[in-house]
């Protein structure tokens, strides 16, 4: 007698993101600036060139001008060229998000919202674990997404979150790319270490230091030497991605967010005055996130001021954390900045939110291995 024992189909993830999202939007509402540079910029309010950008299509990228950049950075780059500087309306880019994000959800029902612009699906059932049937659906949600939106996105397809992602990073702009499982190795081995997810400039710079300067070295390096160099965490997590091995399951958010938020005894501008504060705050979130399984990727600091008129900033890690304690120099650096650009401001109460959170049952998440030593 044959027992048959039922087999898992090869997990498939479709990643998707869409090109200088934010840019893009005003292209749509401004067609009379397609092909030239378009620039979105984070004004701080105080003159109209205050602030840094946000991101930038490709005729400004072509320029230098980049993420993060000073907005009279930008200007100067793009000096004496007919340009458009448009500020962040984050409603008009949040409402064609969800347009999107609707879009890719019809596709799967185990859908992850990675950001305003990025989502990952879990399509292995649908797929019946065919590559072949997954390229022919990546195809499709692309082209639906730029027929129903107008928006033009990237995808990648992958055996796992990662190399979706990775994937998905390679072929921008525009492109769909498919990295089967025997493919793995040879589409990571070849690229910098700085392209691994997880890897930043610092982590970049110490791998060399110790001869390591390509994914393909890194996976060749013993794991105990990893271990030795960045602690036993982030060393399992190095030794692992690098290979291409991610079992995280992809996991619907359970919750939207936990938050907390708190009057000052007095008000205040000073950045050192808020750690006591949001070290409560974040111990209270923490029990919450552990009681309730999660870990959370972005962290949301709230100033409300003596006009009592509510200020947010918000950021996204690249790994899931999974204690709220975290969260507070993040929030620190975030009330630093709002200070920084807002030179008349006082804070009278201050909240602590974290959001973008993951399930972290069943299996271990890979990015569970990064703890707080993060890079
Ligand atoms: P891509 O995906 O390389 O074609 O370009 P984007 O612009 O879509 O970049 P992505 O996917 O990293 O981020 C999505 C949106 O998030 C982007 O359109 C604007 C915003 N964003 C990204 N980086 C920054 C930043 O450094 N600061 C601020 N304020 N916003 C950012
Ligand atoms: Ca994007």
């Amino acid at each position: 007698m044959t027992i048959m024992i039922p087999t898992q189909p090869q997990r498939i993830i479709i990643a998707v993101d869409m090109d200088y999202f934010y840019a893009q939007c005003e292209e749509l509402r401004n067609p009379s600036y397609a092909g030239k540079p378009i620039v979105v910029g984070m004004y701080s309010g105080r003159t109209d060139i205050s602030g840094a950008v946000a991101t930038s299509n490709y005729p400004a990228r072509n320029h230098g001008v980049k993420s993060g950049i000073p907005l009279a950075r930008a200007r100067s780059l793009l000096n004496g060229l007919d340009s458009l500087f448009a500020k962040a309306d984050f409603d008009y880019y949040e409402k064609v998000s969800s347009d999107i994000m609707n879009i890719i959800k019809e596709y799967s029902n185990v859908f992850l919202q990675a950001s305003i612009d990025e989502a990952f699906i879990d399509v292995s059932r649908r797929t019946e674990g065919s590559f072949s049937n997954a390229e022919r659906l990546g195809n499709e949600i692309k082209q639906r997404i730029f027929r129903e939106t107008k928006i033009i996105c990237s995808v990648g397809i992958g055996p796992n979150r990662l190399i979706a992602k990775m994937a998905c990073d390679a072929a921008k702009p525009g492109g769909l790319k498919l990295v089967r499982p025997e493919e793995v190795q040879s589409f990571l081995s070849d690229k910098p270490v700085d392209a691994l997810y997880g890897v930043g400039s610092k982590t970049a710079a110490r791998l060399r230091e110790i001869g390591v300067s390509k994914i393909g070295e890194l996976a060749n390096t013993p794991l105990q030497t990893l271990q030795t160099e960045f602690g036993p965490k982030l060393g399992l997590y190095f030794s692992l991605a690098s290979k291409g091995i991610d079992d995280e399951p992809l996991v619907e958010h359970a919750r939207e967010q936990i938050g907390r938020m708190v009057t000052l005894k007095e008000n205040t501008r000073d950045p050192a005055a808020l750690v006591e504060p949001l070290t409560r705050m974040a111990e209270d979130i923490s029990r919450e996130l552990t009681a309730n399984n999660l870990a959370y990727k972005t962290v949301t600091f709230v100033l409300v001021d003596t006009d009592l008129k509510q200020h947010t900033r918000s950021r996204t890690l690249k790994v899931a954390e999974t204690d709220g304690i975290s969260a507070v120099s993040v929030a620190k650096a975030l009330a630093e900045e709002f200070f920084g650009s807002n030179g008349d401001v006082v804070a009278r109460r201050i909240g602590l939110t974290v959001s973008s959170l993951v399930n972290q049952g069943g299996q271990k998440p890979l990015t569970a291995y990064l703890g707080a030593d993060r890079p």
